[in-house]
This record gives C-alpha cells, structure tokens and sequence, in this order.
C-alpha cells in the first residue's frame, strides 16, 4: 500500500496543502513505497522558524537529560530494528544483513551520544593569576540543518542527529530524496523518544529548493552534509558566506593495498566485502585493489573466481550477496563508467552488464564488475558508487602507497599484510582519515572519528565518536575571578603570592 507522508514541523505531522508531490519506490522490485510533498521556501522558513523557536528549552535542558531521550530512541530503534531494517532494504536495495545493520549503528550511536550526555568534556587549566579558574565549556552553535543521502538512509541521519541533540541542537533534516521513507520512519522514533516540539523537524524535496533552503536561512547555524562532491561545495561556499560551522562528508576513492605476504583468503573475503557490499555504494567502499606485482597475477584469478560466484538478486533473501543498485540513475551512472572503463582500454576481467531475465528485469542490478586498470585512467580516479572494483599493480610498498594517495579523496584505506613494519608505516603513510589493517574499508564503528581529507571534506570536523560534538558546538573560555580585587592578566607579574 502507497502511504502518503507529510512533513514533521514543530511536534507534529502536517500535510501542507498544494505542494507537488514526489514518489519513492523499490529498487529490486519497482513497486512504489510512499509519495512525498516537494518543500518551498516557505516550509524551510517554517521549519527553521520552529528550531529556532525550540532552541532556548533545549539549550536549558541538562545535556544528561537530553541523553535520556536519546536512550529512548535507542530503545525505540531496537524494539523496530526488524521492520526498520526491512524497510531500508525495501526503499534503498542494500540485501537485509546490511539493512539491519544500518538500524544497529543507529541504535549503536544513540547509546553512545546519549552517554556523551554526561560527558562533554572541557578543560580546566591554571590560571597565571592567584584565585582565579578557567575553563572551556561546549556550547551548542543554535538550530542546524541535517542533509542525508540514500546510502546509509537509518545510520547516516542517526550520526549527524544524535550528535546535534546532544549537543543542544534543534534540527531540520532532509533526507535523501530517494530515501524520504525511511527518513520519516526515522523521525516517528524520534517524535515517539518524545523530544519537545520543534526539536526535531522533517523536510523533503528537492535540494535546489530544500537543501539549499536550509543552508542559506540565518537561523540555521551549522549544516552537517554527506553526499556528491559538486553539491559538497556548493554547501561548504554558501556555508562559508555565513560564516557558518559545516561538516561534510563527500566520497572516497578508497584503496585496499595487497601486499606480497597477505594471507590471500583473508584478502578475498575483504575485498569481495568491501568491494561489492552495499553493491559498492558505500562512501568507504573498496573502489581499487592495489597489488604487488608478485601476487599480482595469482591475485587477480582469485578475485574473478570470487566475484563470479556472488549471488545477486533479491536483497530480502538473505542468501544473497548483493541486492540492486539504489536508482534508475545509479544504474546509468554505474553503466556508463562501465562504458567509460571499456572504452579507455581498461580490461574488463567480471561482469560489466545490467542483469535481465526474470524478476531482474524489475530492478537495477548490475554484475559485479572488475577491471584491470592503468594508474591514470578515468576508472583508477574517480568515484563510481556501484559494483565496479578497478586492480592496479605496484612495483612494491612504495609503489602501491603512491598509487594510493594519487587520488583527491582521502576517506577510508586499508592494507593486506602480515608484516607489522609495513602495517606501521602504512598507518602513517596513507592520506586518509581511516585506515584498516587486514580489514576493507567499510565497516567503521561509532565510537570513533568518521571522515576524511583532501576533498572528501574539511579535515576540521569528524562525525561520529568523541569528536561528533565538533559540529555542532563551540568552545566558550571562561575566566572566573574570586580574589575580589581586579587583577590584570600580562600585567600583574609578581612571581610569589605574598612574596
Ligand atoms: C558511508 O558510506 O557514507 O564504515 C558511511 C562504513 C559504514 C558507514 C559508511 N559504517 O562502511
């Protein structure tokens, strides 16, 4: 049944009147899930004008307070995890493992934030003055704006929420316009955790309109983005006419290096993950394989029996390997970089075509596809998001470490060894914000640090972990003087008290 939603605007559902609407369907199935208004300006003005009015209360709250309402939207997740987790199968086509598994990092974040409830930790330090104390405190920057995409629909909204209400931050998010479903579905948690009106508010539409809408407003105060790299800009350029604090989250190139000594089982079952998980469309995905030139060959036979033998198909059965890829545009994107590798010389090794016959014929699903790749290749550089895993060979570490950093991204990275000084220097050498040692590159847990440099985004910020409250807060110094006289900081320089 096609359930139509409406925007969630200071405590309540509202189904605002005359907006065109917009609809959001399977991708393994066609099957359309729900329809969705189009926002204006006038509902992100609405929006941001109920976070505003939220933000005074919610600054007020005790952080430990606010804590307890996001332990109770953990439990609420928890309680749900299944439909939950069926749902962001149902609209986003990753196979079910990995849509129960979006819900938990969800439930997993949520529990964390609400534990730095009781912690945001400052500093106290000594002052150059007798009877005198400073100290840092966190402050909450205001109402922010929370841009999500499609690729972690649950998880993505739960890191950049759960930070944002813990820190004192009432939010106005716009999910994915292919994943409006389970943003609303997200929210009916948080509405039911029973945050105070205008805490927590909900737009869709287009991002022209929407996303762009909350960036500009001058009530919003911080914008947290995950998303393409264009639009990433676009949000950082506005943000920074504002003089406004901006997180962003904006792909990767991420490589797997494969050294000589790797254990080779170990190797495959981490790139087929990493490579093929989520069918590739995770912004951690493993997009290149970077192998020594004495395994090389042995390697690459390996990786094409491997990937021959994935399963593609219904992403509920949960024998299956790797559900559709999430859009009709996903799928022409994907193909065309197909086209793109087999056009530049690129030798196609797996796969490389859209999947038809059957229930196929409903979905986007594409073969997991391997290329052998040239270092400057168009397919060697540039995000894909999908299925589509590029092998290089390297002359040696070295090599394989320069291949790694030639790209703009610097998300997630990983090497395959069993030689700890290679592992040690490469944790020092790749220029990434994460790196895996005999791991892919997908699998991040929350209680760290999510993020990366170069142009996968300004290295000032990282969700997620004990650095999630960066976005969203500022540090207020405060000087507290009891010595009931006034005592002049640079200018009162005697050494000893009563000296
Ligand atoms: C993303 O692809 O944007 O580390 C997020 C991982 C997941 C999150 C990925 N926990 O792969």
């Amino acid at each position: 049944m096609v359930q139509d939603h409406g925007f969630y605007l200071d405590g309540k559902w509202v189904d605002p009147k005359g907006r065109k609407r917009f609809e959001t369907s399977n991708p393994a199935t066609g099957e359309t899930l729900a329809t969705f208004p189009l926002g204006t300006k006038d509902d992100v003005a609405a929006a941001a004008k109920a976070a505003k009015a939220a933000f005074d209360k919610w600054k007020k709250t005790p952080p430990p307070r606010r804590g307890e309402l996001l332990l109770e939207a953990a439990r609420i997740f928890r309680k749900r995890k299944e439909d939950l987790g069926r749902l962001v199968t149902a609209e986003m086509g990753k196979v079910i493992a990995e849509g129960l598994g979006d819900v938990q990092e969800a439930i997993d974040f949520f529990e964390y934030a609400a534990g730095e409830g009781r912690r945001m930790v400052g500093e106290t330090v000594p002052s150059e003055l007798p009877n005198k104390m400073c100290l840092t405190i966190r402050m909450p920057v205001g109402p922010v704006g929370l841009i999500t995409p499609w690729n972690f629909p649950i998880a993505i909204p739960s890191w950049k929420s759960g930070a944002a209400l813990i820190a004192g931050c009432p939010i106005v998010f716009k999910p994915s316009s292919l994943t409006p479903l389970c943003g609303a579905k997200f929210v009916e948690v948080l509405d039911e955790s029973g945050f105070p009106p205008g805490v927590v508010n909900l737009l869709t539409g287009n991002g022209s309109v929407v996303g762009d809408g909350i960036v500009a407003h001058p009530s919003v105060r911080a914008v947290s983005f995950t998303g393409g790299i264009d639009t990433g800009k676009n949000v950082y350029e506005a943000a920074a006419k504002k003089m406004i604090k901006v997180g962003l989250e904006l792909g990767g190139k991420n490589a797997i290096l494969a050294m000589d000594d790797a254990s080779l089982d170990l190797l495959m079952d981490g790139v087929m993950f990493g490579a093929f998980g989520t069918a590739g469309q995770r912004c951690t995905a493993a997009s290149r394989l970077i192998v020594h030139a004495k395994v090389y060959d042995q390697v690459v036979d390996e990786l094409v029996a491997r990937a021959e033998k994935l399963r593609v198909g219904d992403p509920m059965n949960p024998k299956t390997d790797m559900g559709p890829v999430a859009s009709a545009d996903q799928e022409k994107k994907v193909l065309e970089y197909i086209h793109v590798g087999v056009k530049e010389g690129d030798e196609l090794l797996a796969g490389g075509e859209k999947l038809t016959g059957g229930s196929y014929d409903k979905g986007f699903f594409i073969q997991p596809t391997i290329f052998k790749v040239d270092r400057t290749s168009r397919l060697a550089t540039e995000e894909i998001f999908g299925p589509v895993l590029s092998v290089l060979k390297a002359k040696d570490y070295d090599d394989a470490v320069s291949i790694a950093n030639s790209v703009k991204y610097g998300l997630s990275s990983s090497i395959y060894t069993n030689d700890l000084r290679l592992a040690f220097r490469a944790m020092n050498d790749l220029e990434a914000g994460i790196t895996y040692v005999n791991a892919p590159t997908i699998g991040a847990e929350v209680q760290l640090p999510f993020g990366g440099i170069k142009e996968t985004g300004p290295t000032d910020t990282r969700e997620a972990g004990s650095t999630a409250l960066e976005e969203f807060t500022y540090w207020k110094t405060v000087y507290v003087d009891y010595s009931g006289r006034l005592q002049k900081a640079q200018i009162d320089t005697q050494r000893i008290v009563g000296g």
